[in-house]
């Protein structure tokens, strides 16, 4: 399988994310995705080739204007008040606050984000635009004709949503993807979430949509973040109703719960008549994972793999999470050769 890589994800180099109360290391390092290129390369799963630049208009497909001109200019806007540290937001626009769009970085910042720990550095307009030029040259070989491809993706991407970053994401990298194979003439796309987290970002870009079916297995917001979306009883909305699919799970839930899940949402994909998938692959489901609480073993992902493989669609591959550094790679890579075999 082809994979698409670029070294601009290292220029998205946060220090620290708000964690309990204290200001933690970040989880979502440049390391990541170092680990899996070389698990890419040891294991020779395919050529690794360079994103090809697409510039702002797939952006401007799925993401608003206002917020992409704000992640464009944060970070000058930010060092010029003489600010040399990560920006991270200090305070939500909650109920009864304006809603009106604060003129200041600051509150533009707060406006457009929706956790404490995603900070956006000197390079974070860089590598985030980098990252999705990775996942629409993978949109572009689906498009030519292939069968899978995978965009090593980082910065990760589901929990950005149309106007704001979270959860380590700033643009939606598997949405624009997924919006590109529409324009380009694949009439129906689904989108799978395997990322432990709840897709957020993605479910609100397509919620009101019929033509792109979203469907996430995660930890149940109950207890797991992002808290605020990914119940079973969000089914989508006018238009999109009944082409959203939540399966939550209980934080700690075993292997073949989960495995259970991703059958009802193969199925759905089947029943759906999808020309094309996009999977947000999060391998943050993982024993081992720090911030996270399923079950999965390594080999475990080889199975994910050939359960998506059996599908039989174009395929293409967005890297989410998973922060379990040193098995990253063999994790990520069992999926891809999971798929291939
Ligand atoms: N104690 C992705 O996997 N913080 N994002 C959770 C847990 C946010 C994860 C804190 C996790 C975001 C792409
Ligand atoms: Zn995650």
């Amino acid at each position: 399988m082809l994979t698409i890589y670029s070294d601009s994800h290292r220029l998205q180099h946060g220090r620290s994310e708000l964690i309990d109360g204290t200001l933690k290391p970040c989880f979502e390092t440049p390391s990541r995705a170092d680990m899996v290129l070389a698990a890419v390369r040891q294991r020779d799963l395919g050529d690794v080739v360079h994103p090809r630049r697409h510039g702002l208009e797939p952006i401007l497909r799925v993401h608003d204007e206002g917020y992409v001109r704000f992640l464009e200019t944060a970070w000058q806007r930010w060092s010029e008040m003489g600010r040399d540290y990560d920006a991270l937001p200090k305070m939500w626009q909650i109920r009864r606050l304006r809603e009106a769009v604060p003129e200041h970085v600051e509150g533009q910042l707060c406006y457009y984000s929706m956790d404490c720990g995603t900070p956006i550095t000197a390079g974070t307009w860089q590598a985030a635009t980098a990252s999705v030029d990775v996942a629409l040259t993978g949109a572009d070989r689906l498009i030519g004709g292939e069968r899978a491809a995978f965009a090593l993706t980082r910065p990760p991407g589901h929990h950005a949503a149309r106007d704001y970053c979270g959860g380590y994401c700033f643009f939606n990298n598997a949405a624009i993807a997924a919006q590109a194979l529409r324009d380009h003439g694949m009439h129906r796309v689904a989108v799978l979430d395997v990322d432990y987290h709840h897709g957020n970002g993605t479910q609100d870009i397509f919620y009101h949509r019929s033509d792109v079916l979203f469907l996430s297995i995660h930890g149940d917001p109950r207890t797991e973040y992002p808290f605020f979306l990914g119940f079973a009883d969000e089914k989508g909305d006018g238009e999109g109703l009944g082409y959203n699919f939540n399966f939550p799970l209980a934080a700690g839930s075993c292997v073949s719960t989960w495995f259970f899940a991703l059958d009802c949402a193969l199925e759905q994909i089947a029943r759906f008549g999808a020309e094309a998938l996009v999977v947000s692959l999060g391998v943050d489901t993982f024993e081992g994972d720090p911030i996270s609480r399923f079950q999965l073993g390594t080999p475990d992902f080889v199975t994910l793999g050939a359960r998506l493989a059996a599908l039989k669609l174009p395929t293409l591959f967005c890297l989410e999470g998973g922060y379990a550094v040193g098995p990253i790679g063999d994790n990520v890579v069992n999926v891809l050769a999971g798929f291939e075999a």
